[in-house]
């Protein structure tokens, strides 16, 4: 008889914008892709994932995707039968009939909370700890993270080689890049934008379009886009258009597939981006970084982002290590930008070798989805 697989369930509830979907996606895939396990994710909010993965269909409770199941989360939970280890993702309420199916197996399930990320000290000292009890069901805490004693961040098995293939070759990126409608301007910086609203974006854009070097400048259909057509005096911008101002060219680009996405972060200079899935695959590229964090209540996430910038900027020069964080506290305040860049273009060359290391450091630690699997085999 077949060895039966480890069953996992992952639950996902869409708050808002794509980051839940984002990590959850990706986690279960590379469950079922490099640990042989099968995975079910449960999702509210099919009309979310469909933007990061076309190809679900959202009229269906149950379809396959990339080996892995996905199921509707239906308001009117349905009776089904609880995995060996059920991840609740960011703190979301599972079912109660299901806590009660998970304490009704003879022998209780792993069952983890699987926490937002943060770079803060506190992380370390909580993850693995045992958090609420339902019947004779343990919850835990698991915290993704930055250093070690954390669960580490999510990373596919060779990403960083075919990152780098990728960027060596300069007819693979010219081709993805074509595709998408992109034609790089010979001898301009190719940069990514993916924010939140942001009053420090024109700014920004002034010191762009006004720096010796062109900039061209790729946004994917989002949130940022009303902020880019204020300064641009025009409305109504959708993927395809492109606006030249002095060294700055703008184009707007559809949003992709999340492989696609990886790729356009590896083709770019220099990658804005936001929340937590696309801060990490910003790290991954290798390449230097903004990250919009996500805001929170009493401005914790202040909190969050020096933690990562004290991290982060270790080993950088003083003047880098300043160049770089005021440019991350400023558009993280919404505030002028323009002094802020022209220092980070003086050290582009340092910050480009330093997001190099600090990738190559992280991939030192297990990633995520090899931590959450020697988690459960040390649980059992
Ligand atoms: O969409 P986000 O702002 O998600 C946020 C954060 O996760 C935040 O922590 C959370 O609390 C909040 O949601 C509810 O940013 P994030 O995390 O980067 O997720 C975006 C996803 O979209 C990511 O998986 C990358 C993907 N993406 C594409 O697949 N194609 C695209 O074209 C773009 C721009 C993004």
């Amino acid at each position: 008889m077949p060895e039966m697989k480890t069953r996992w369930d992952i639950f996902c509830t869409v708050v808002d914008n794509f980051g839940d979907i984002g990590v959850t996606w990706r986690l279960a895939r590379q469950l079922v892709a490099e640990h042989d396990v099968a995975v079910r994710l449960w999702v509210d909010d099919l009309r979310a994932f469909e933007r990061l993965c076309p190809d679900i269909d959202i009229t269906r409770s149950q379809q396959w995707q990339q080996g892995v199941e996905v199921r509707h989360w239906p308001v009117d939970w349905q009776p089904a039968e609880s995995a060996d280890v059920v991840i609740a993702a960011f703190a979301c309420q599972l079912p109660s009939p299901y806590m009660d199916a998970m304490a009704a197996r003879g022998q209780p399930p792993l069952w983890l909370n699987l926490d937002y990320l943060s770079a803060e000290d506190w992380v370390v000292g909580c993850h693995g700890l045992p958090s609420v009890k339902y019947k004779n069901v343990q919850k835990f805490f698991f915290f993704p993270g930055f250093r070690k004693g954390t669960g580490g961040l999510l990373r596919e098995s060779g990403l960083l080689e075919r990152r780098q293939q990728f960027q060596q070759n300069a007819e693979a990126q010219r081709t993805f890049l074509q595709g998408l409608g992109i034609d790089r301007l010979p001898g301009a910086q190719l940069i990514s934008l993916f924010a939140y609203e942001n009053t420090g974006l024109a700014s920004w854009l002034d010191a762009m379009a006004t720096d010796p070097m062109p900039t061209h400048l790729l946004v994917p259909e989002g949130r940022i886009l009303g902020d880019v057509e204020r300064w641009l005096g025009v409305e109504g911008l959708m993927a395809g258009a492109v606006h030249v101002r002095d060294a700055l060219t703008v184009q707007v680009l559809p949003f992709v597939r999340q492989d696609q996405y990886d790729l356009l972060l590896w083709c770019c200079d220099f990658n804005a981006v936001r929340g937590e899935d696309s801060f990490v695959r910003a790290q991954w590229a290798g390449r230097p970084l903004l990250w919009h964090i996500y805001r929170q209540d009493e401005d914790i996430h202040l909190d969050k982002l020096e933690a990562f910038l004290t991290l982060y900027t270790k080993g950088l020069s003083a003047p880098a290590s300043d160049a770089i964080s005021g440019l991350w506290r400023a558009w993280n305040a919404g505030e002028k930008m323009t002094d802020h860049w022209q220092s980070t273009r003086k050290h582009g060359p340092e910050l480009e070798k330093h997001a190099q290391a600090w990738c190559l450091e992280q991939a030192l630690q297990d990633d995520l989805a090899a931590a959450l699997v020697q988690f459960y085999v040390n649980w059992i």
